[in-house]
């Protein structure tokens, strides 16, 4: 075998191999979620063909002629049968797109689509796209919402840092053909934002993330919500705060919707990233909270401290110390795949079930902000624990 045939065996055998592998669930985990052992999705599973010129003529030395650097931030979706995530896929150039992978279990074997998406172009001054949020809507279209970022047309000459970010909105009914809609009118920045999958006093509802800067939430004060008249045309006249951040929590600089929330018979399910300052810069963990059925806008349970936060390898990667989630499945069984990405870097699932995450949800204290608080969260499962033991002891 020649040289270039030599690599391409070796380099379709690894990949094929990537693809194919079985995932391992974690065990014993915590008892909220479990763990998965592989990432889903990382730089190396986009399609060789995206990546390759495999004409020996051209590239006789097999190179690789367009570098992924990572697979991140990704929707979900369940759509004819098949787990999809349509994932932040970036480049060696730093530019971000959206591109569609399939799974027939939710957990592994997730292969891109044949093409990544390419975005109907409607703003010439868009420079990059990112963090997509899937919300199918009982209106008969899936929407996606995600990031559009352009340079600040009001940086001073020689700034080529700052940036401003807007809500791009595009529909489909098949994932395949996208019509883009003009991009959410707002009076602030906006990234996090996301659809509703209800009409809500018969319009559509956004959880929104108003922000004074490109990175800084500022005296925008939490994850909020806005009513808007005509999703074709999408202006937020008002927006209110749903979720507040607090001082000294893990969500004192910033937090965020994930992915829409999920409909369960206690109330709206809601999955959201945190951010903190620490010495070593921003930490992203996730949380979750609950929302009334009567009424999304009103916070019913608010487990303290986070849900899940980056381990092991999640722990670092190009933007370390951060998880993030835009994606979550809610199978009709009651499993629930929490798709999540480790330091803006690869995508993981973990696995729970509406029940769980619900009983987390209303059983888990809450923070009740001070040091002394949380010791007496403590000592409250001590005495009921003891309580439980000294019934043991009395029917032995
Ligand atoms: O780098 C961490 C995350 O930072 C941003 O999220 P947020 O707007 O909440 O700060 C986004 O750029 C996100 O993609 C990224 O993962």
């Amino acid at each position: 075998m020649n040289r270039y045939d030599n690599r391409l065996h070796i380099l379709t055998k690894e990949y094929d191999e990537l693809i194919s592998r079985e995932n391992e669930k974690i065990l014993p985990g915590n008892g909220v979620f479990e763990r998965y052992k592989y990432p889903i999705l990382t730089a190396e599973h986009p399609p060789l063909e995206w990546r390759y010129d495999f004409n020996p003529e051209t590239n006789p030395y097999l190179m690789e002629r367009f570098g992924i650097n990572a697979v991140f931030n990704a929707g979900a979706i369940k759509f004819n049968g098949k787990y999809l995530v349509m994932a932040r896929v970036e480049g060696h150039d730093r530019k971000s797109f959206f591109a569609i992978a399939e799974s027939p279990n939710g957990i592994d074997n997730f292969r891109f689509w044949e093409y990544p998406v390419q975005l109907p172009d409607l703003y010439p001054e868009e420079t990059n796209v990112y963090d997509m949020r899937l919300t199918k809507h009982e209106d008969g279209w899936i929407y996606g919402i995600f990031c559009s970022e352009s340079k600040d047309p009001d940086a001073p000459a020689g700034d080529l840092t700052s940036a401003i970010a807007a809500a791009g909105i595009i529909r489909s009914r098949d994932l395949k053909n996208w019509e883009r809609l003009p991009n959410l009118v707002s009076q602030s920045q906006q990234r996090n934002v996301v659809l509703h999958p209800e009409f809500v006093d018969g319009k559509y509802a956004l959880y929104t993330r108003p922000q004074d800067g490109f990175i800084d939430a500022g005296s925008g004060g939490g994850i909020s919500w806005a009513l808007i008249d005509d999703i074709t045309h999408a202006v937020i006249k008002k927006e209110i705060v749903i979720e507040q951040r607090h001082y000294h929590t893990i969500k004192e600089v910033k937090n965020g919707e994930g992915p829409h929330p999920i409909k369960t018979p206690q109330g709206w399910l809601h999955l959201a990233h945190g951010v903190r300052a620490c010495a070593a810069g921003l930490r992203y963990v996730l949380y979750l909270y609950m929302t009334s059925l009567d009424d999304p806008r009103k916070v019913i349970a608010q487990p303290g401290g986070y849900f899940m936060a980056p381990v092991g390898e999640e722990r670092t990667g190009d933007v370390s110390n951060v998880l993030f989630s835009n994606g979550w499945i809610a199978d009709e069984d009651g499993t629930v795949y929490i798709y999540y990405a480790s330091s803006d870097t690869r995508m993981h699932v973990a696995t729970s079930t509406i029940e769980r995450l619900i009983d987390y949800c209303r059983h888990t204290p809450e923070d009740r902000l001070r040091s002394t608080t949380s010791v007496k969260s403590i000592y409250d499962i001590i005495e009921a624990n003891k309580l439980v033991m000294s019934e043991n002891a009395v029917v032995l």
